[in-house]
């Protein structure tokens, strides 16, 4: 579809801001310290934003997470997702199918349609930023496997994946992968994985953004159930209301995707949970479809089996059950929390969908 008449998406499509391989070392090992300092000063302690992409029409617009590039604000209230570089149909038609679903509609952003500008594939979303005030913004990405089991079977070994390996950890290639300077996804996938919690809680945290300050992208290591429950308390900021809402909605996506025939027949790999607050409205949504797909005739998954090749398991709802428990277990804000300005009143919160 000829786009013509959205003469301002030009300019915010081509435009990159901040980018950079800013570290955040120490944040996390930092931040059981930091905690006792106020909120602010814990967020002093970061350095720049990495990856985030501050585009122009609204200063404050930003991309959270995945792919750099891949999203750009356009109408109000909606944003233009760039089609992923497998380049294939399958993230605008789990959009399109689950906007059809009267009871699924609501866990995913509006999907209004798919655009195609200067030869390259578009889907238009809704902006999951709009409408929200300088709010906290989480971005989890989901499962215990985050990678195709096509993947599997592919031994092209990437060069640019084993300098994203060696930032993380020196010591993580063996010898002939440090001899080849290059590692295959299925490796970096897995080590990305191990690194964090994603393979024993079933999610990890990619990227946060607390109020006032700039996110924090470089999550990759936050992995034991200490340092995950640092991390979630601190979004939270001591916000009770926020938690007892962020957990009802939680329970409820669980359990519209348990109960769902469309995804007992779909692996849903590398989708996040984008989770958003402000002092008057929380959001929780499923996003990033780019990865889920229809399973071979026959086949059902419960997504919380553990995954072996084959099976297709990805262990989504096993991430469900442990975060849900997690966050159920942040209680009783510290005496040091109520005094923060953001918590002192605490206004009625309405799950936004
Ligand atoms: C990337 C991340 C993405 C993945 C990408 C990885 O790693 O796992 O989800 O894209 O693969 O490089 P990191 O978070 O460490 O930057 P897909 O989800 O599309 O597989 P890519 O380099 O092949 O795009």
């Amino acid at each position: 579809m000829c786009v013509n008449q959205y003469t301002m998406v030009p300019a915010v499509v081509n435009l990159v801001a901040t980018k950079g391989r800013d570290t955040y070392t120490g944040f996390i090992s930092e931040f059981t310290c930091f905690k006792c300092k106020s909120f602010s000063n814990a967020l002093d302690l970061s350095a720049p934003a990495s990856d985030v992409l501050l585009k122009s029409r609204s200063s404050n617009w930003f991309q959270l997470s995945g792919h750099p590039d891949s999203l750009a604000p356009a109408g109000p209230g909606t944003v233009w997702k760039k089609r992923s570089c497998s380049s294939d149909d399958t993230e605008r038609v789990v959009y399109e199918e689950l906007s059809q679903d009267s009871t699924l509609c609501d866990i995913i952003p509006r999907y209004y349609r798919e655009v195609e500008y200067q030869g390259e594939k578009f889907i238009e979303l809704q902006d999951l930023l709009h409408g929200f005030q300088d709010p906290y913004v989480i971005d989890i990405k989901m499962g215990t496997r985050t990678f195709l089991e096509s993947e599997v079977q592919k031994k092209t070994a990437r060069e640019d994946l084993y300098q994203k390996m060696v930032v993380i950890d020196p010591h993580a290639p063996t010898e002939e992968e440090r001899r080849k300077k290059a590692v295959t996804k299925l490796r970096y996938m897995q080590f990305r994985e191990q690194q964090s919690s994603t393979c024993s809680h079933g999610f990890r945290i990619e990227a946060m953004k607390c109020r006032g300050s700039p996110p924090v992208t470089d999550l990759k290591k936050v992995k034991s159930p200490e340092e995950v429950l640092n991390t979630l308390d601190m979004f939270l900021g001591g916000r009770e209301d926020v938690r007892q809402r962020l957990l009802a909605r939680l329970c409820e996506i669980r359990s519209k995707i348990e109960q769902s025939e469309y995804f007992k027949i779909r692996e849903v790999v590398g989708s996040s949970l984008f989770i958003i607050y402000d002092d008057s409205k929380v959001g929780v949504w499923l996003i990033d479809f780019a990865k889920t797909n229809k399973l071979p005739e026959g086949k059902t998954v419960n997504h919380r089996t553990t995954w072996v090749q084959g099976n297709h398991e990805e262990g989504l709802l096993y991430g469900f059950d442990r975060l849900i428990s997690l966050i159920e277990g942040i209680k009783n804000p510290s005496p040091e929390k109520q005094k923060d300005p953001f918590t002192k009143s605490v206004p009625a919160v309405s799950v936004k969908s």
